[in-house]
């Protein structure tokens, strides 16, 4: 028996020198340590040995067992040990390695231009109104002094939703819903998407509008003058021309053209301003009675002054791009240069 006892642990310690890893490890316990392992086996053994001998055997067993324990338990600690250093050799990190950049998106040129256009206007008291792009036909149209047989109420100008209901062909109808709300003084802009029944090379049938309107006691067409001229030098640079033409728009009398001098050709005439020298840039005027009595404001109490200019013109000549549809293609190769 003893020397039974003697042969495994000689066994036991030999399998643990050998062993590679914690799972041998622990198979070796098992099956040398385990319930049916064959210390255990060997213990079955006592039994029958005279009654003296057993106490000797017994202790035999027990340093079996302590010696192959701390063998094993030593030998588990390097392996975890070594598990370890593999696993950080395994995980180790370059961090010169350059990172992967995110992949990040620019704005778009139209959205450039708002923002630019709110930021000059807020700095002038003006602030940002909205309003639905589904509008009444009495907003789009009948506050806004269109008479009945106006054109622009035309199908064929017009994208009607139903009877009365139709895509907003300016971003005007949030100026009566913003009169309507609210008693003067009024300094808003309202940007926005307008639709119109119009496509081809220089027209979209979606586009965007800034609109302005400024009501208060005492605004003149002086202070029209000096407000757009103001806007125009901080968006197209301090020295650029301004000049005024009469015109005529169903809200406003008396209304006019707004030009300034070519950012192109800095008004000595090429194919952009078609040899004028001067480019339209937006539509102003004095507000008509008319309207301040479709929104219950006092003509003679007070006046103001309203515009409207179209966006994408506006980012065309700023930015250079000489086909409005690059504007609606989404190319990012074209996007990416903003
Ligand atoms: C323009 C040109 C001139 C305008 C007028 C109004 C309102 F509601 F006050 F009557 N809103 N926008 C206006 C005036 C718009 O766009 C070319």
């Amino acid at each position: 028996m003893r020397e039974q006892l003697e042969q495994l642990k000689r066994d036991a310690l030999q399998a643990i020198g050998e062993a590679t890893g914690e799972d041998g490890l622990q198979d070796i316990r098992v099956k040398f340590l385990g319930r049916k392992g064959q210390l255990t086996a060997l213990m079955k053994g006592l039994g029958g040995l005279a009654p003296d001998e057993r106490p000797v055997v017994g202790q035999l067993v027990n340093s079996v067992r302590d010696e192959i324990e701390t063998s094993l338990e030593a030998a588990l600690l390097s392996a975890r040990e070594q598990a370890t250093i593999e696993r950080l050799k395994s995980e180790r990190i370059d961090v010169t390695l350059p990172g992967r950049r995110d992949i990040c998106g620019t704005k778009h040129p139209i959205t450039l231009v708002t923002e630019e256009v709110c930021d000059i206007f807020a700095s002038l008291g003006f602030s940002v109104a909205e309003g639905p792009e589904i509008e009444h036909d009495w907003y789009n149209f009948e506050a806004l002094n269109f008479p009945p047989e106006h054109p622009a109420r035309d199908m064929q100008d017009t994208f009607f939703v139903d009877n009365n209901l139709l895509l907003r062909t300016h971003t005007s109808p949030v100026q009566i819903r913003t009169m309507l709300k609210q008693r003067p003084p009024v300094r808003i802009i309202a940007p926005g998407t307008v639709y119109r029944c119009d496509s081809d090379a220089t027209h979209s049938p979606m586009f965007h509008q800034i609109e302005g309107l400024m009501v208060d006691k005492g605004v003149t067409f002086g202070d029209l003058k000096g407000i757009l001229t103001i806007f125009t030098n901080q968006l197209f640079g301090q020295k650029t021309g301004v000049r005024l033409r009469p015109s005529f728009f169903p809200f406003t009398e008396p209304s006019a053209e707004v030009d300034i001098a070519c950012v192109i050709c800095n008004g000595k005439g090429c194919r952009v301003c078609k040899n004028s020298g001067w480019l339209e840039i937006l539509g102003a005027g004095m507000v008509d009675p008319e309207v301040y009595r479709h929104v219950n404001y006092d003509a003679e109490d007070i006046s103001g002054f309203a515009f409207g200019m179209g966006i994408e013109r506006i980012a065309m000549l700023k930015y250079g791009i000489g086909d409005m549809r690059l504007l609606f293609e989404n190319d990012v190769r074209f996007l990416r240069q903003f």
